[in-house]
């Protein structure tokens, strides 16, 4: 049996946050897609690992106690990989505190609010042209880019001076507003200066950037 890292994801921002941590920390893994469009999440040997059916998905031979894990939930598995190399959350019991609040703001409010602003305004746009949802979900999205700009004054990433598993799991996110759901303008996050700095810095990594790209549907 391989003793790699086996990868189950899709190239969508809970996917990435996954992929983009496993270039940066150097780890060999083995990528598997999981095409949501078509149903693979729901297969019975998807759902033996894991039992909500989602992407992304890691299991490791190699798991604590040196036999294999699996582990689903992104925040969780960035939190795994980073306790499994001592790399990209802070030994320093502040800063790892710190890190870890960033990164379930973000499991708890960023990812799902962004998505169902996604969902509303690219995906479901056909099917639901009441205002309200759009409305409401523009209102929290940007107050959410307003929380992380604020954050980031006088930071150089989410928890301080260090790239982290927290801007690892926000920054696929802020993305995906403009690359996914094409709404950069819309919700006028050109606003939000800090915010931009911190992309730009993030996205011009090449292990990051590779991260992006591992699990696409356009890849052959
Ligand atoms: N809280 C989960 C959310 C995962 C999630 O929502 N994944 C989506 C893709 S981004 C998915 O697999 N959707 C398939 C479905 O809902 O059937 C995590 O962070 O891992």
């Amino acid at each position: 049996m391989s003793e790699k890292i086996q990868l189950y994801s899709l190239a969508t921002p809970n996917g990435q946050k996954v992929s983009i941590a496993l270039e940066e920390m150097g780890l060999e893994y083995t990528p598997h897609t999981i095409n949501i469009l078509t149903g693979d999440q729901f297969t019975e040997e998807f759902i033996k690992l894991n039992p909500n059916s989602k992407i992304p998905t890691i299991s490791d031979p190699a798991g604590p106690d040196g036999k294999p894990i699996a582990v689903m939930e992104s925040g969780a598995i960035l939190l795994y990989l980073a306790e499994k190399t001592g790399q990209f959350l802070s030994t320093d019991a502040r800063t790892r505190m710190e890190t870890l609040q960033w990164l379930f703001f973000q499991m708890g409010g960023a990812g799902p609010m962004f998505g169902q602003f996604g969902h509303f305004y690219k995906f479901a746009a056909e099917k639901c042209d009441h205002p309200y949802p759009v409305e409401r979900y523009k209102n929290e999205t940007r107050r959410l880019l307003k929380v992380i700009d604020t954050r980031l004054k006088g930071r150089e990433f989410i928890a301080g001076e260090s790239y982290s598993i927290a801007d690892m799991a926000i920054a696929p996110w802020v993305r995906c507003l403009d690359t996914g759901y094409g709404a950069y303008e819309f919700l006028n996050v050109a606003e939000f200066n800090e915010v931009n700095r911190w992309t730009k810095s993030i996205f011009s990594r090449p292990k990051t950037i590779t991260g992006l790209d591992v699990c696409s549907l356009n890849q052959s």
